[in-house]
């Protein structure tokens, strides 16, 4: 009889662990982060995207996470075709304009849209809204998201595309004189020469950006969420909408936080699971023994 139930706790321990290792299998997808600009306004900040292969092409590029946020955020709005270039964009947000899309992942120029992409990377792309010379000037903040410091004051740093090297590869120079946004709204901030601007964030949560008389930036984007202590002013619009607590996504940390909190459960159900059957184990072996 006791040899039967140590094969029987043994065998439910071990289907407990393959469920286990099952689940890790099946993990959700880790997220990433997509902003993008019409060319007129921010129609989307560092939103949460999943990483998947949506192109089914057998890894995960930034043609998936464009492909993603399109599917949920701007149905149809998206296209892109293998050229003479590689894969390039054809629409984006709707708009198609004969090529003048710009992206960049991780504030670094991608050089294209099969560049492969992992959790924890933030992607921006963007309609050039000068057609002709193309000058929109690419622009980040050294912060993308902030949680519960609204009323706070935060120094940011503004850097832009100043020009190209000769390797046409992008020259990073800190932007002096431009007024800092949120919502659309000038704060009465001015980045000095060194970029730097020292602002106090809206008390609710807002879109901190940028614009500089004479410069096409392509506006950088921080994002500041505040979970308000129940206000009914919770922004439904997904396209500006501060993502709830991000996490620290400008050094890329990998990993889904939703994906890691569901293993935690189930790891501590499992634990509890056996827990309890060892427990049932050792306490109907000792009865057995007593009643010996
Ligand atoms: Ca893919």
């Amino acid at each position: 009889m006791k040899k039967i139930r140590m094969i029987t706790a043994v065998t439910l321990i071990a289907v407990i662990l393959g469920s286990l290792l099952t689940c890790f299998a099946e993990e959700a997808p880790g997220k990433a982060y997509v902003t993008i600009s019409d060319g007129k306004t921010v129609v989307a900040a560092m939103k949460e995207v999943d990483v998947t292969d949506k192109d089914e092409d057998g890894k995960t590029t930034i043609n998936d996470l464009l492909i993603a946020i399109h599917e949920t955020d701007c149905k149809d709005g998206f296209a892109s075709v293998n050229g003479d270039y590689g894969l390039s964009i054809t629409k984006l947000w709707g708009i198609e304009n004969g090529g003048g899309y710009g992206f960049y992942l991780n504030d670094q120029m991608a050089s294209s849209l099969a560049d492969e992409v992992k959790a924890g990377d933030s992607l921006y792309a963007y309609v050039y809204s000068d057609t002709t010379a193309y000058s929109d000037a690419y622009s980040f903040f050294d912060q993308k998201t902030v949680s519960d410091q609204g009323g706070k004051e935060i120094t940011l740093t503004l850097k832009y595309v100043s020009g190209l090297d000769e390797n046409y590869a992008p020259v990073f120079s800190a932007l002096e004189g431009a007024d800092i946004t949120a919502d659309g709204k000038d704060l009465g901030v001015r980045t000095d020469a060194e970029g730097k601007a020292t602002v106090t964030l809206p008390d609710a949560s807002a879109l901190i950006s940028a614009h500089k008389e004479g410069v096409v930036l392509v506006p950088p984007v921080l994002v500041s969420s505040v979970t308000a202590p129940a206000t009914t002013e919770a922004d439904t619009d997904g396209t500006t909408a501060a993502p709830a607590a991000t996490g620290d996504v400008t050094t890329g940390a990998s990993g889904s936080g939703s994906g890691r909190s569901s293993s935690t459960v189930w790891i501590v159900i499992a634990v509890i699971v056996i827990a309890l059957v060892c427990v049932g184990v050792i306490a109907r072996g000792k009865k057995k023994n007593g009643a010996n």
